[in-house]
């Protein structure tokens, strides 16, 4: 067989422009990486020194937080040396009445490595709280697996194509898996810490508040960064990493430092999360 022409001689052919536009950092997105990568670092050794100072059967929040910004460090180590980012491309096409269609290439940056890092710290940030109101183990395993999905959905709707169902469709997912997690937290969690007194559930009322808050600005600088391209990705980094000191290192050091005040705040264990402790102070 032999190849045909893709041009027909009726229709004008399709100009590329040559040059692709490539939506990165500049030095300004790539020293912000840096400095969170340095405050994760400061938060993970002071809260491992924090748990030094109490009984191996308190450490439980001291552990669970310490990894939360230890994965966090590591993973704005990758970003800020140029690791876990990948290119999300789109194609604009441009209509010509007299002359032939032109079309653009443009590559923004994905910092998927962000989402590694959340699919492991998310859930940690959940099981502190669901220690905190003393919810059961199928509620908390429905609130975490909810809060995976939503990640995981959330990065495919960050590689999403435009025009196509998938990105929105993932974002629209994801968000659903959300809720989930907030109901859990807001009907499940304040049940039961009603029954641990009201110190620990004002607590829990102010820190799961605060997490409901900062939470829920996420999926609207997504929104606005990723899905509809209206922040470049400087001023996207920025905003994640003020969103990630608050939702990291300041609920870890609220959480722990409230914990060493306020004994009722005592994960009460039992079972799994009591292997080796039964004479422990
Ligand atoms: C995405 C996009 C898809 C829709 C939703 C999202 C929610 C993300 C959240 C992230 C929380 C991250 C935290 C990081 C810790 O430092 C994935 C942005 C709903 C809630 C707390």
């Amino acid at each position: 067989t032999v190849p045909t022409s893709s041009s027909s001689p009726t229709s004008l052919p399709t100009v590329t422009n040559p040059v692709p536009e490539y939506q990165k950092a500049t030095e300004t997105g790539e020293r912000t990486l840096w400095v969170v990568f340095v405050v994760m670092t400061i938060a993970m050794i002071v809260f491992s020194g924090m748990s030094w100072s109490v009984p191996i059967s308190k450490r439980l929040y001291h552990i669970v937080t310490t990894l939360i910004v230890t994965f966090a460090s590591i993973s704005y180590f990758a970003m800020a040396t140029g690791h876990g980012i990948g290119y999300h491309h789109v194609r604009v096409t441009e209509q010509h009445e007299h002359v032939p269609d032109t079309y653009k290439d443009i590559y923004r940056e994905v910092y998927w490595a962000r989402y590694v890092d959340w699919s492991l710290t998310t859930p940690l940030l959940l099981l502190d709280l669901c220690l905190l109101a003393g919810m059961n183990g199928g509620n908390i395993l429905l609130a975490i697996v909810a809060d995976i999905i939503m990640i995981l959905t959330g990065l495919f709707a960050a590689f999403g194509s435009e025009g196509t169902p998938q990105k929105w469709g993932w974002y629209a997912i994801a968000c659903i898996a959300y809720l989930v997690v907030i109901w859990q937290l807001a009907v499940h969690g304040r049940h039961t810490v009603s029954q641990k007194g009201g110190k620990v559930a004002n607590f829990f009322a102010a820190i799961g508040g605060f997490t409901l808050i900062i939470w829920t600005v996420y999926p609207i600088i997504w929104g606005i960064a990723d899905g509809s391209r209206n922040m470049n990705v400087d001023e996207e980094i920025i905003s994640y990493a003020v969103l990630d000191i608050l939702a990291k290192p300041i609920f870890g050091a609220w959480l722990l430092f409230t914990h060493m005040s306020m004994p009722e705040t005592n994960v009460e264990i039992g079972g799994f999360w009591s292997q080796g402790l039964v004479n422990e102070g």
